[in-house]
């Protein structure tokens, strides 16, 4: 059997390696199965720019997996993670051409890192390794593999959306990083949008591939699991009692501007004054970690949502109730699961989202006796997949207003008719499902 070698900017931390808690490392360790694997990446140090040149690769194998990691230097980290990838690429990609902050300089510094990724990933290699390349950081790693005359089979896959044509040409270079991806042998997308809109760049620059859709998902049974388990936990058990009987509303993203929380936040309090029944008897949690803090506008995101939640604290709220439980530090993920279990409705309603793994988080953790409603932006990938959640445009905060007076006046029946047409397709395509048909498509194509 072929070794898997996977390729992303982070690797897991060195604590997270024996029992990896979510997300891509999951979904790796059930696809892989006793086989051989190499994952390479940075190892999330930053190093002075001078002891750039004699950095080496570290090595450390658990069970199964190498990890390989470099370090990065701090002009690196700069240019290549905050500069190119966060501050231009991902709002370009969330169509926000408006917020990039393009430079030249971190053009050349983000084809520099993936160039030194290539020298350093390459005397790993052997002839017959498939290797899968994650998401916008490393578009160009593809390309820089094969100049070093690697023949192995490639593959690629992105997390967020490509956006179409007419906004992708907006990037100084794009044709040229959109002729780049020539260099894998399979293009994954997370939906039908993503791929028409790759395979429309394709046909611009005159590349005959052909995107394809792989749409990411979670590892359910444990969540569910660790829902139910969790309503024992003592700090979970405070939550419910501070509800006081009322409904929960529940929000958790990571504080970014796909995510919608400025409108989100809006629609709220066109809620509030549109249905004041519900001012003191609702108790609304939005679990907001910090992210990316220190590129410029996450910053002035953080800055308006402190604005935003004050506003409404203070407007709506009494000396007993407050509107919003505004959280910007990260919750443990075996409470996260209980929450969703308690929510009687969550809002998730991004501007933009590659798929979006909170929704499906939160149907995975609902109980059939008692489900709560799903409120969810039909700019979110996972939107397609959802038909049965309340899909709401995010930008209009009237209809999310109404949507969320719904979900919470929705007869139990209703909840559970929607809740068990959503299931299938959450258990269906899993983490470890996603993992295994890409790897499989690889594995299939005729080596370079
Ligand atoms: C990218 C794409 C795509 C959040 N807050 C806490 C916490 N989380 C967990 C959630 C969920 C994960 O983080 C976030 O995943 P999302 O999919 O919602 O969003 P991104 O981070 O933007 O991920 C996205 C994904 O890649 C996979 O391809 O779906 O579209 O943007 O699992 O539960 N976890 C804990 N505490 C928190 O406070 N423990």
């Amino acid at each position: 059997m072929a070794r898997l070698v996977i390729v992303s900017n982070r690797v897991p931390a060195v604590r997270e390696r024996a029992q990896p808690a979510g997300g891509l490392a999951v979904a790796l360790r059930d696809a892989v199965q006793g086989q051989e694997c190499l994952w390479f990446g940075w190892s999330g140090q930053q190093v002075p720019d001078d002891e750039g040149e004699d950095r080496r690769v570290s090595v450390d194998k658990v069970d199964n997996v190498t990890y390989a990691t470099v370090d990065l230097t701090q002009s690196e980290y700069n240019g290549f993670y905050e500069g190119y990838s966060n501050g231009i690429l991902w709002p370009l990609c969330h169509y926000r051409a408006g917020l990039m902050n393009y430079t030249r300089q971190d053009r050349h510094i983000y084809h520099a890192v993936n160039t030194m990724f290539a020298r350093k990933l390459a005397p790993l290699l052997k002839s017959d390794d498939l290797i899968w390349v994650h998401d916008y950081h490393l578009f160009p790693l593809g390309l820089a593999l094969r100049e070093l005359g690697v023949k192995c089979r490639i593959g690629f896959f992105l997390h967020i959306p490509f956006p179409p044509w007419s906004l992708m040409r907006a990037l100084p270079g794009a044709e040229k990083l959109m002729k780049s991806l020539r260099a894998y042998d399979v293009m994954g997308v997370q939906t039908e949008d993503d791929a028409r809109n790759v395979n429309e760049g394709f046909s611009v620059v005159g590349v005959p591939a052909r995107a394809r859709v792989f749409p990411i998902g979670i590892d359910p049974e444990s969540f569910q699991q660790q829902a139910s388990a969790g309503l024992n936990n003592p700090e979970v058990q405070k939550l419910e009692k501070s509800l006081r009987g009322l409904p929960l509303i529940i929000g958790v993203d990571r504080m970014d501007y796909s995510k919608g929380l400025p409108e989100r936040f809006r629609a709220y309090e066109v809620f509030l004054r549109k249905y004041p029944e519900y001012r003191g008897k609702v108790i609304y949690l939005q679990i907001t970690p910090v992210s990316r803090g220190s590129v410029p506008e996450y910053k002035v995101l953080r800055e308006e949502l402190d604005g935003v939640v004050g506003h409404l604290n203070g407007t709506y709220g009494d000396f007993d109730w407050v509107p919003i439980r505004y959280l910007t530090h990260p919750v443990p993920r075996e409470l996260l699961a209980p929450f969703f279990r308690l929510a009687r409705a969550a809002l998730v309603t991004p501007l933009r989202d590659g798929m979006n793994l909170v929704a499906k988080e939160y149907v995975a953790a609902q109980d059939e006796k008692d489900p709560g409603a799903l409120i969810l932006s039909r700019f979110a990938g996972a939107a397609p997949e959802m038909e049965d959640a309340l899909l709401v445009n995010p930008h209009d905060a009237d209809e999310v207003a109404d949507a969320l007076h719904k979900a919470l006046s929705m007869s139990l029946s209703e909840r559970q008719v929607r809740w068990k047409r959503l299931k299938p397709d959450v258990w269906r395509v899993t983490a470890g499902s996603w993992a295994r048909s890409f790897i499989t498509s690889l594995a299939e194509v005729r080596s370079a």
